[in-house]
């Protein structure tokens, strides 16, 4: 907690350090109340740093027990001891340091750092919680080699593991147990890891390309044995793809994994020892969904592929973040594009970006994928840093081709192993490797905020000429207030009227130009204004743009509903496909929403309700796509997509085409969804493209059903609850029933929580169904819910299936009139600011588009986020994030 003012961080004033450590060797001898920590590291003094320059150390919340240099105590009078670093002068060009610290992980509920989840020792060290453990140059452009020897009581402790490969292994006459780790490859402090418990083991190996055997061991606590199958297959997969896709072999001989309950985040991609959210790790088909399998095949995808890109190549400083979180997360995304749907993996990447990236870049806490200022850098582990960082290695990807990239990619892994850098090293490699220049396209890098890509297009029947004009702006961000136009890629097709893609020839370009004649171009958008002309073309064709999402962009394409609704059908890239449906149901519900305002009756458009009908009852089409595309657009993205957002109108509108379709298409509905329940009927769960799109069709035909409300919906939910023999039916079939009345639903609930009380990620399913349930008591419910005994604060799972779920998906509730739902949750951002202040800080989120509201919320919003400032002591974390949304 800190009480002054917190300090805000600057790229511009990056410095390295003066010092680098080349060994660390730790030793833990562990306690849950008073662990002990050793810390021997080898400094030397960088060429270029003045002779008295001062060693600086990080550390936090450490009891500090003795320093010494080169075995020497060094005394009080040559360090300043400030809250959070440590300074000693007067050291010499190289020396060893020890440091001897005392931590309290049992006590430690903010979870970084070593602490204690049901009883394991695990730590979290990225970004800055090294410091929670030793005093040390916390930063990842220090990079040492480490050995780490872990001292505990073998009865308690029966599984102890650090990074690397174990050396000695050796129990004493006090009958504790010293078990050592070496791993060989430097890394910077933020990947280090320790576990240590009792803890199953679910072992495989893997034989690389060369040959190597890789043991994999996945480590889980006893009772979740048999929950580990799904995240050993996935990791297979990825280690095998990371070989063929980018020529990348694992380069330990053991890769482990351990799964906790109590995690910030995801997952952690420490060198050779993963520690891991259980929610990422564990399923079996009766506990986990479709959804879980999908995220668990990703996430455990993601931290192997952080193996090169962010362990073996990492970070210069923080705010180089998306150097490998945007690049991981764009490698996890071919990974799963490989793997399941492309289509369907490419429609879920744009659907996160837009509900929560396009807000984030809309809103007061927008920045740059590479963000020039911070002041907690745990608040910028963002969907901009992640996801939008991703769309952009997507569009280096889509300019240059695909060999280009490998090549580029190449380069940078032979250029930069065994280095911490920068994102324009990471440009520069592909712009090298290629020959080209990149300048202009590093802009995605530095301006935050999405471009909005408006569409002119005019056909000329006597030329045969068709003129296609982009016009693109940037609306100011904090702290920018003029803008560069970007370098957008276009991905673009002519749809000719019998549904085929047409060649599109440039005018002025040789017919033997590259991709002269193609049915698809990447048109590229470099300037404010761009204008393509494409000859021969007598009759006017539809123009696909912006296929497979190519961009991170605003495209308005000015296209007439007709043309969507032949695009909707027509459309030979799923994805456009997709798109053009979304769009017409943006349009529809925005009409909807006008109607309401008006006072008007609402009636759902013929022409959109017949397109609907047309794609359910093509039994052709893919049924995964067909549930993507009848998936209204959700109501964040709704949100966004209003410039003052009418809560009560969004969600009426919504409800109202849900109701309407579900009433007026139920016997093709129930039809549908009767002929997929018979083709899953006795068959075992797979977590397989075809089957998971089968199941989420059958469940987006219930959704439509329960919101209509008639008695063959309701029936089919409650048998599909009761009957399923997989978690992601038996959901579909909870979620309808939790709209329902309490006679209909708190049965539900109930049955759902006795059969499943013993296993936590249920539990949280079981709280997050109810948190999002539209009842007009959504609030009191939440506060009785908060009383459960299941129900703690301690638990960041916990933590986001209630109350974040209900503040970012309960829009009824969150946003109900009386403000009660602001109250809340400023009361609980205030709460859980003293123990965990991750948590609380991310809860801040629903509040940020406070501007966006009617003049009564706004003021309500407001004052709950002045309420939260008005702490006397509040964490850096919620401090950064209330003080950006009210600036
Ligand atoms: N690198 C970690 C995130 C660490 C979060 C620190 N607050 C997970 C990942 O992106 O792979
Ligand atoms: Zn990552």
């Amino acid at each position: 907690m800190k009480t002054d003012l917190p300090k805000t961080i600057l790229l511009a004033e990056y410095a390295p350090p003066a010092y680098q450590v080349s060994t660390i060797d730790l030793e833990f001898r562990l306690d849950p109340h008073a662990t002990r920590v050793t810390a021997t590291s080898r400094f030397d003094r960088m060429a270029g740093a003045a002779a008295d320059a001062p060693l600086v150390l990080d550390g936090a919340g450490l009891r500090l027990v003795s320093i010494m240099i080169d075995g020497a105590p060094v005394g009080p009078d040559r360090y300043d001891q400030q809250e959070e670093r440590l300074v000693i002068r007067g050291v010499p060009a190289g020396f060893v340091l020890t440091v001897i610290t005392e931590i309290d992980p049992a006590g430690n509920t903010a979870l970084e750092g070593l602490y204690q989840s049901n009883g394991i020792f695990c730590t979290q060290c990225e970004a800055e919680g090294f410091r929670k453990i030793t005093y040390f140059p916390d930063r990842p452009d220090v990079m040492a080699r480490y050995r780490t020897t872990i001292i505990g009581d073998p009865v308690v402790l029966p599984v102890m593991l650090s990074n690397g490969n174990p050396v000695a292994d050796e129990t004493g006459p006090d009958g504790l147990r010293r078990i050592v780790w070496e791993d060989p490859f430097p890394k910077p402090s933020y990947l280090f890891a320790l576990v240590a418990g009792d803890l199953a083991l679910h072992e495989d190996s893997f034989t690389t390309i060369s040959g190597r055997s890789v043991a994999l061991r996945l480590y889980v606590e006893p009772r979740n044995a048999d929950k580990c199958a799904h995240a050993m297959a996935s990791l297979k997969k990825a280690l095998a793809w990371d070989e063929t896709a980018y020529g990348r072999e694992y380069d330990l001989d053991i890769y482990m994994i351990v799964a906790v309950d109590d995690f910030n985040m995801g997952a952690m991609e420490n060198k050779g020892l993963n520690v891991f959210n259980s929610k990422y790790i564990l399923a079996r088909p009766d506990t986990a969904t479709d959804a879980d399998y999908a995220g668990i095949e990703a996430v455990v995808a993601h931290e192997y592929f952080h193996n090169w890109t962010g362990n073996r190549i990492t970070c210069r400083d923080w705010f180089q973040l998306s150097l490998k979180e945007g690049l991981t997360v764009f490698r996890e995304q071919q990974f799963v594009a490989d793997h399941q749907s492309a289509a369907v993996s490419r429609i879920h990447d744009v659907r996160v970006l837009r509900a929560a990236q396009f807000p984030e870049d809309a809103g007061p806490t927008a920045h740059p994928v590479r963000p020039d200022s911070y002041i907690e850098i745990s608040n910028f582990y963002t969907s901009t840093v992640y996801n939008k960082g991703a769309e952009v290695i997507r569009m280096l990807h889509t300019l240059i081709g695909e060999d280009a990239y490998r090549r580029g990619m190449d380069l940078y892994f032979q250029r930069h192993d065994g280095q911490a850098v920068t994102c324009e090293d990471f440009i520069r490699a592909h712009a090298d490797a290629n020959d080209l220049d990149l300048g202009d396209f590093f802009r995605w890098y530095v301006q935050a905020g999405t471009p909005e890509v408006s569409v002119d297009t005019r056909h000329d029947p006597d030329a045969g000429t068709f003129d296609v004009t982009f016009t693109q702006t940037l609306a100011p961000t904090p702290g920018q207030p003029v803008k560069q136009p970007m370098v957008v890629p276009v991905r673009a097709a002519l749809i000719g009227p019998d549904g085929a893609p047409l060649p599109m020839m440039l005018a002025n370009e040789p017919a033997d130009a590259p991709q002269a004649g193609a049915l698809e171009r990447v048109l590229v958008l470099s300037d404010r204004v761009t204008r393509f002309t494409f000859m021969q073309l007598p009759e006017r064709p539809v123009p696909s743009l912006l296929r497979g999402f190519s961009a991170p962009v605003k495209l308005d394409t000015r296209a007439e509903d007709a043309d969507l609704a032949f695009l909707m059908g027509h459309d030979d890239d799923p994805f456009n496909r997709w798109e053009a449906a979304q769009t017409y149901a943006i349009r529809v519900i925005h009409r909807l929403i006008a109607d309401i305002g008006a006072g008007r009756p609402l009636v759902l458009p013929l022409e959109f309700r017949e397109a609907f009908t047309r794609t359910i009852t093509d039994d052709a089409l893919d049924p995964a796509l067909v549930a993507e595309a009848l998936t209204l657009p959700g109501e964040s993205y709704l949100a966004e997509t209003m410039s003052r957002i009418d809560v009560e109108g969004i969600t009426t509108a919504r409800q109202f085409v849900r109701r309407e379709i579900g009433r007026s298409l139920e016997p093709q509905l129930i039809a549908l969804f009767d002929r997929l329940e018979a083709a899953e009927a006795g068959q075992p769960y797979a977590f397989e493209t075809a089957a998971v799109g089968r199941r989420s069709l059958a469940n987006l035909c219930l959704a439509y059903l329960g919101a209509a409300g008639g008695a063959a919906g309701l029936e089919r939910a409650e048998r599909r609850f009761a009957t399923a023999t997989n978690m992601t039916d038996a959901l579909g079939g909870l979620l309808v029933l939790a709209d329902q009345p309490g006679e209909l639903s708190q049965p539900a609930f109930d049955a759902f929580y006795d059969r499943w009380k013993d296993e936590p990620l249920v539990v949280d399913k079981w709280f997050m169904v109810q948190a999002t349930a539209s009842r007009p008591d959504a609030l009191d419910h939440v506060l009785t819910l908060m009383e459960h005994p299941a129900f703690s604060m301690r638990n960041p799972n916990r933590v986001r299936s209630l109350i974040g779920a209900f503040a970012a998906s309960n829009p009824q509730g969150f946003h109900a009139a009386d403000g009660r739902g602001y109250e809340f949750l400023a009361d609980q951002i205030v709460a859980l600011d003293a123990m965990n202040p991750q948590i609380a800080a991310r809860l801040v989120g629903p509040f940020k588009r406070w501007r966006r509201y009617d003049d009564r919320r706004q003021g309500m919003m407001r004052a709950a986020l002045e309420r939260i400032m008005s702490r006397k002591s509040l964490s850096r974390d919620v401090y950064e994030m209330v003080t950006k949304s009210l600036a």
